[in-house]
């Protein structure tokens, strides 16, 4: 399939102006197989009205564990996020971008690889030389739709990587209200209680992969995960 030819597009003068000019950045638009077909600007790509047309975009989502127990790094998004404010979420989440020609190389999921350590020192401030690219473990890639709040949504096919570090965190305001590390029950015991919001994707991703390769990750000393039915599942 081909980009829409027609894609609507949005005024930002009301929201954060920092998300805002976050939002000219370029996103590697992908058809169902994952091929790059294109770019689009971030805010085309996250307009309902474009998703609904069959627009789908190149993301990851990268989970943070750390090696003495083993706890997931979370993030709470600041309210400042034109997307999904305020939720609950994985360590982190973005895009490999069209404008950096190594975050365009699919060998190895080089790119994506790539964005995750960029984004990791962005909004968590922590630094990459913390997170090397060869201590990322892709496990798959999911296809997922989701609408957040007014006219804007998600539609992504989203690289799940695991990274086992130890890292300095040192927030970035403008993209994150809070964070903390939980085990497994702690986590649960979140998804139970009445008041806390999550992302869609997360959810997702907890939901059918989680809590069973944490399982293993929690085997393995090393902290050297491999495998996973990798792209099983686009
Ligand atoms: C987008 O995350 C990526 C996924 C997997 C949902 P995001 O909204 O946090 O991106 P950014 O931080 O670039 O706004
Ligand atoms: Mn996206």
């Amino acid at each position: 399939s081909d980009i829409p030819r027609s894609l609507a597009t949005i005024d930002l003068s009301e929201y954060d102006p920092e998300q805002s000019r976050l939002m000219d950045e370029r996103c590697i638009v992908v058809d169902e197989q994952d091929r790059a077909i294109g770019a689009l600007d971030k805010k085309t790509c996250h307009l309902m009205e474009n998703i609904n047309k069959g627009l789908l975009h190149r993301a990851f989502s990268a989970f943070v564990f750390r090696p003495s127990d083993g706890k997931l790094l979370l993030q709470q998004r600041a309210t400042e996020k034109i997307t999904f404010p305020d939720m609950w979420t994985n360590t982190c989440c973005s895009h490999p971008l069209d404008d950096f020609e190594e975050e365009k190389v699919e060998a190895k999921q080089h790119g994506v690889k790539v964005a995750a350590s960029r984004k990791l020192d962005h909004e968590l401030g922590i630094p990459q030389s913390q997170t090397p690219l060869d201590k990322f473990q892709f496990l798959t890639r999911i296809h997922y739709l989701a609408p957040s709040n007014g006219m804007w949504g998600e539609h992504e096919v989203d690289y799940i990587l695991f990274l086992t570090a130890d890292v300095d965190v040192t927030p970035n305001p403008n993209e994150i209200r809070d964070f903390k590390y939980v085990d497994k029950a702690e986590l649960q015991a979140m998804f139970d209680a009445p008041g806390n919001s999550f992302t869609p994707w997360f959810k997702l991703i907890a939901r059918d992969f989680l809590f069973g390769w944490w399982d293993e990750l929690l085997k393995r000393k090393s902290g050297e995960y491999v495998d996973a039915k990798s792209l099983g599942d686009l």
